[in-house]
């Protein structure tokens, strides 16, 4: 049986005794996460700084039946970030954010090698140094790191040129639970010697192995940005708005939608009104072409075609592009800022579905979140039917999933499309995956962690329902 002062002390052996925190003060802000949905008691933070120690660390907790929830940015919207409620093992938060390194930038192979706690901001400050660009980028860039965004095969906004992190990983190093070191840094584009690494894990919320660092691919930095936003009467005028734009504009960067209630949420926050104004039934988008050459006379040309624009603000730059960028970077600051006053976590759904369901999911979501006089916030990113469906001051969330996530499902749309599962969907994984397809998974699992420790009830779909927001 673990004793939480034995493993401290042999942690500290490992890590130094600065660098495992077990007083409550200085572990709290790794215990709850930052929806303050999901929170739970470990017996100690550990800071590793080097993959030595990750695998000193992995192999005392192996031996010793302690669970390990890695974490890094602590941005997971899911519960996989912080420790379990009641009922689990003894657990450490492996914080991972010492491993902060960034090797040079390799302008010939467009990669470049970090720590897995360095945040994705510095990877963009890393590849702009060398000129060049990073081909992910998303609102909690300042703290989520390029471990967790493996780890949950992020997307944001340049998904639709780029593709989801997953894509961007051409190699990692990790740590299985018994310590052993898998994968590869070379950077080779063609390397095909069995599994590869990069895509088991990515995705799999820290239950496989402990990502240390990865290889990542770099982007051309495109001097020209121009920045578009559009109110648009109907969800169908967004629609046909997307398939020109991705004909025409080989330029377009990322094209981005926030409904009515949200613009009008982000507009109270920032005390400033919404550029343009979007009609009931209709719906904004946020859209990005950038270049080499300068994108916005093709975007303009491609509007003038398009019947639904009832207003478009444009900015190429300077402090009117950052305006038009903050009603939609800052919803979710905008959402925490309205839970927080009222005292309430947002209850989050991270949907994708073809396009041309998104109308019909927003409306069934609506009439969802009347029932319980909550207020949703939607929004997204069009190109992939990425619904992020927010509702503040729900208070029935498994009704509201029981709801939405098998039309979801039954719509060809999946229940988690950027934010992972975690402990918050383990009951609704079986609506986009097979019994058989879950049982493989879970002999993965049990293959590569036989004793469990890590980041157990993640991804679990024997969970059941978890009772969040209880701390035990
Ligand atoms: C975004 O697109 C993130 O900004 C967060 O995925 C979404 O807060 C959310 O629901
Ligand atoms: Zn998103």
């Amino acid at each position: 049986m673990d004793d939480p002062v034995e493993t401290a002390n042999a942690l500290s052996s490992i890590v130094g005794a600065a660098h495992v925190l077990t007083d409550a003060d200085q572990r709290a802000g790794y215990e709850t996460d930052w929806t303050g949905r999901y929170c739970g008691r470990c017996s100690a933070v550990v800071r590793p700084a080097t993959t030595a120690e990750v695998v000193a660390v992995l192999r005392y907790c192996n031996d010793h039946a302690v669970t390990v929830v890695p974490q890094a940015g602590n941005t997971g919207l899911v519960g996989a970030s912080v420790p379990r409620a009641a009922g689990h093992r003894a657990s450490i938060v492996l914080s991972m954010r010492r491993l902060d390194t960034i090797s040079d930038i390799d302008a010939s192979s467009m990669q470049v090698t970090t720590g897995a706690g360095v945040t994705i901001a510095d990877w963009q400050r890393a590849a702009s140094a060398g000129g060049i660009d990073t081909p992910i980028d998303f609102a909690a860039r300042d703290s989520a790191t390029v471990g967790g965004a493996i780890a949950t095969n992020a997307g944001g906004s340049r998904v639709v040129r780029f593709g989801t992190m997953r894509q961007q990983v051409v190699g990692v190093e990790a740590v299985l639970a018994d310590g052993t070191v898998v994968g590869s840094l070379a950077g080779l584009p063609k390397e095909t010697v069995g599994l590869h690494w990069p895509s088991l894990l990515a995705g799999s919320e820290g239950t496989l192995a402990v990502i240390t660092a990865a290889r990542l691919r770099l982007v051309p930095r495109f001097e020209y940005v121009t920045t578009m936003l559009a109110a648009m009467d109907s969800v169908e005028a967004a629609r046909e708005t997307l398939a020109l734009v991705r004909s025409e504009l080989g330029s377009l960067d990322s094209i981005e939608m926030m409904f009515p209630e949200a613009m009008e949420l982000v507009s109270v926050h920032l005390g400033t009104g919404a550029p343009v104004d979007v009609p009931a039934g209709g719906v904004a988008l946020l859209i990005e072409c950038a270049d080499h050459a300068d994108p916005t006379a093709g975007l303009h040309a491609v509007f003038d075609t398009i019947d639904g624009a009832v207003a478009t603000a444009v900015a190429t730059g300077g402090p009117r592009r950052q305006q038009l960028l903050a009603f939609r970077d800052r919803i979710t600051e905008a959402i925490a800022a309205a839970a927080t006053a009222s005292g309430t976590p947002t209850y989050k759904l991270d949907v994708a579905v073809p396009v041309a369901a998104i109308e019909g999911v927003v409306d069934l979501a609506r009439r969802v979140a009347r029932r319980q006089q909550a207020r949703l916030i939607p929004f997204g990113h069009l190109a992939e039917g990425n619904l992020h469906l927010n509702f503040l001051g729900a208070t029935n969330p498994d009704e509201i999933a029981d709801t939405v996530l098998p039309v979801v499902a039954s719509l060809g749309g999946t229940i988690s499309a950027e934010h992972g599962v975690g402990v918050a969907k383990t009951t609704w994984m079986h609506l986009v995956r097979s019994t058989g397809d879950l049982a493989a998974q879970q002999s993965i699992k049990r293959a590569l962690d036989p004793n469990g420790i890590l980041n157990p009830g993640v991804l679990d779909p024997s969970m059941g329902r978890v009772d969040d927001d209880q701390v035990p």
